[in-house]
């Protein structure tokens, strides 16, 4: 189709750089996925004009999930408290848990957390994921335990994610072998603000575990967190960290810090709904085809911040009253909200 004098005289006047191509778009196959976005290019669509980048992100998301699906993944903490790390945000890290009072859990049984498993689908979850207050996998009793869940949770004909902190690959094969779908280890944020963080661990740790969970032939679900002081560089920079992998993550997370009291970062600010909304839509433009979760720091949000972020291109949500430690979304709440955005619950299903 020939480009309008109109579209290229705004884009000329446009601080946008020309990347409202959606009317050019229609009809055209989809583009192949890029894993060599630039830091500026990023920066960019996080501060382009608001309806600039929605337009972006939507056509996007019409060319790539016109079924409007909705994943619904329910998340257990499987063991709790006590962990190592020194990670600022985490209510789990024993660094902190004098000053936040987090009473330790030991790893849950495998009946209990199956039979949880089972709940979360009855109510409409298609994804079971369990998060375990570990440095890292040890092989031995604890880690026979977890694969016999993910065998469990397979066997529901639920899709399985586990986040255990780090893993070799031997460990990762033993994973794919137990049938898991998906790993979850996140970034975070960008290796520049990375060790204002997390000290105890480095940003190369993280990308070895993707790599080894990702040779293993195991999805990769991995995102960030903003609020945390980080600058829309870093948020850029955590995207292209992201973005770079190839292929994409099948899942990014999308965090708003949850300031837990007795964390170091127990007095940062709100993070600013419309910054969430942005985060999903340039999550959304850079990873087209990735499932892009709107997750910790959903309570805050009300419907039509939550509604935003699915037209910014948000397609799964943490779903049940709890995440790790603190309050998720009420369940019937969050159905007829998707209800109420013309979105629909994706079936469970044993893929
Ligand atoms: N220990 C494992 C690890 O760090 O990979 C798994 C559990 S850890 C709690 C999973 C993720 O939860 C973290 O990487 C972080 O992105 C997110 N998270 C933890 N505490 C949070 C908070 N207070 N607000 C927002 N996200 C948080
Ligand atoms: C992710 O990115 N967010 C989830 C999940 N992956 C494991 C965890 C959010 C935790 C929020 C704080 C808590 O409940 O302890
Ligand atoms: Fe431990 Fe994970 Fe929390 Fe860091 S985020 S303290 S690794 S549980």
């Amino acid at each position: 189709m020939a480009r309008s004098l109109v579209t290229e005289t705004l884009e000329s006047l446009n601080p946008f750089k020309g990347l409202i191509r959606q009317a050019e778009r229609e009809g055209e196959p989809r583009p192949a996925s890029r894993h060599d976005w630039q830091t500026d290019e990023i920066v960019d669509l996080l501060q382009a004009p608001l309806f600039e980048l929605l337009d972006e992100a939507r056509a996007v998301n019409r060319q790539y999930h016109a079924d409007g699906q909705v994943q619904l993944a329910s998340l257990l903490s499987i063991k709790t408290g006590a962990c190592p790390e020194d990670c600022k945000y985490c209510p789990q890290s024993a660094h902190y848990s004098k000053k936040t009072g987090l009473e330790r859990e030991s790893l849950l049984d495998v009946d209990d957390v199956l039979s949880k498993a089972k709940l979360a689908k009855e109510a409409g979850a298609s994804r079971f994921c369990m998060g375990a207050a570990w440095r890292q996998v040890k092989d031995g009793p604890d880690f026979d335990k977890v694969l016999a869940m993910v065998r469990g949770v397979r066997a529901l004909e639920m899709e399985a994610c586990v986040t255990l902190g780090m893993v070799t690959k031997d460990q990762a094969d033993r994973l794919a072998d137990a049938g898991l779908t998906a790993y979850n280890h996140n970034l975070d944020t960008s290796p520049e603000f990375y060790g204002d963080i997390i000290t105890t661990r480095t940003y190369e740790d993280r990308l070895k575990t993707i790599a080894n969970v990702r040779e293993a032939g195991v999805e990769v679900c991995s995102g960030g967190i903003i609020g945390m002081g980080e600058t829309i560089e870093d948020r850029a920079r955590l995207l292209q960290e992201l973005a770079t992998l190839d292929p994409h993550p099948e899942s990014v997370p999308i965090n708003a810090l949850v300031p837990v009291p007795g964390t170091p970062l127990e007095s940062q600010a709100k993070v600013e709904p419309l910054e969430l909304v942005r985060m999903v839509a340039t999550a959304r433009i850079l990873m087209p085809t990735s499932f892009v979760r709107l997750s910790a720091g959903r309570e805050a949000l009300n419907r039509e911040a939550q509604i935003l972020c699915f037209l910014a291109g948000a397609n799964s949500i943490f779903y049940g009253d709890k995440l790790l430690t603190t309050a998720n979304n009420d369940a019937a709440d969050d159905r007829a909200l998707i209800e109420a955005a013309g979105l629909r619950i994706k079936p469970a299903c044993a893929s």
